[in-house]
């Protein structure tokens, strides 16, 4: 059973966002082909979906600028511009995105006091989203991943499959996913190799 994981693919990652990520929507043609290409048995997506306020947001802190640290329920915090809050067109995952062939969408990021940066947990561990136990439950042996941002959420997910689906062969797809800062990305692909994720193009994931 092979699944692809589309990780916050949403207005608010890309230009025109309120945290948009360098060619984030540059993903979403790469995404459309994984999707169309019959190769996936299950199609996942995720969704940063934040309550008004939350706690990354910088503008919830009294004098934090946004791309600050700050802390977050006494943890060291990245101060983050308000972003996919819920309900909002930023939330939503990109229009040109084909969503119609999507099976399931885990939202995350909804607690305002942790982040979660994993579509499987948050930050501090302690929640699990359910995502896990519905890959479990459905079979997967092979996880592809990819999307925004590299060097966050898509770093963090693909860690936590590792963790969290023992067994499952977990690979990165480069090329269908984009980063926020080029030093992080660089590091988080280091990571994601050393933990034992396999880093593929698209035309790997298509051969
Ligand atoms: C993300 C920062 C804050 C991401 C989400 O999707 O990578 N980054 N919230
Ligand atoms: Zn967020």
């Amino acid at each position: 059973m092979k699944a692809l994981l589309l990780i916050d693919i949403q207005n608010g990652f890309c230009p025109g966002g309120n945290l948009p990520v360098p060619d984030g929507n540059q993903v979403v043609p790469v995404a459309n082909t994984l999707i169309d290409s019959g190769q996936y048995d299950l199609i996942v997506a995720s969704q940063d979906w934040h309550p008004a306020g939350h706690g990354s947001f910088a503008s919830a802190h009294p004098g934090k600028k946004p791309f600050e640290m700050g802390t977050l329920s006494g943890k060291p915090q990245m101060m983050w511009p308000d972003h996919c809050v819920q309900g909002t067109a930023d939330a939503e995952l990109h229009p040109d995105l084909h969503v119609g062939d999507i099976d399931f969408i885990q939202q995350k990021g909804q607690n305002p006091s942790v982040d979660s940066y994993s579509a499987f947990r948050d930050n501090d561990q302690a929640a699990l989203t359910g995502l896990a136990a519905y890959l479990r439950d459905k079979g997967v042996t092979e996880l592809d991943l990819c999307g925004l941002a590299t060097d966050y959420c898509v770093k963090f997910s693909a860690l936590d499959a590792v963790d969290m689906l023992p067994g499952v062969n977990v690979r990165f797809i480069e090329d269908a996913s984009r980063g926020i800062d080029p030093v992080g990305v660089k590091t988080a692909i280091d990571e994601m190799r050393t933990r034992g994720v396999t880093v593929i193009d698209s035309k790997d994931a298509l051969a």
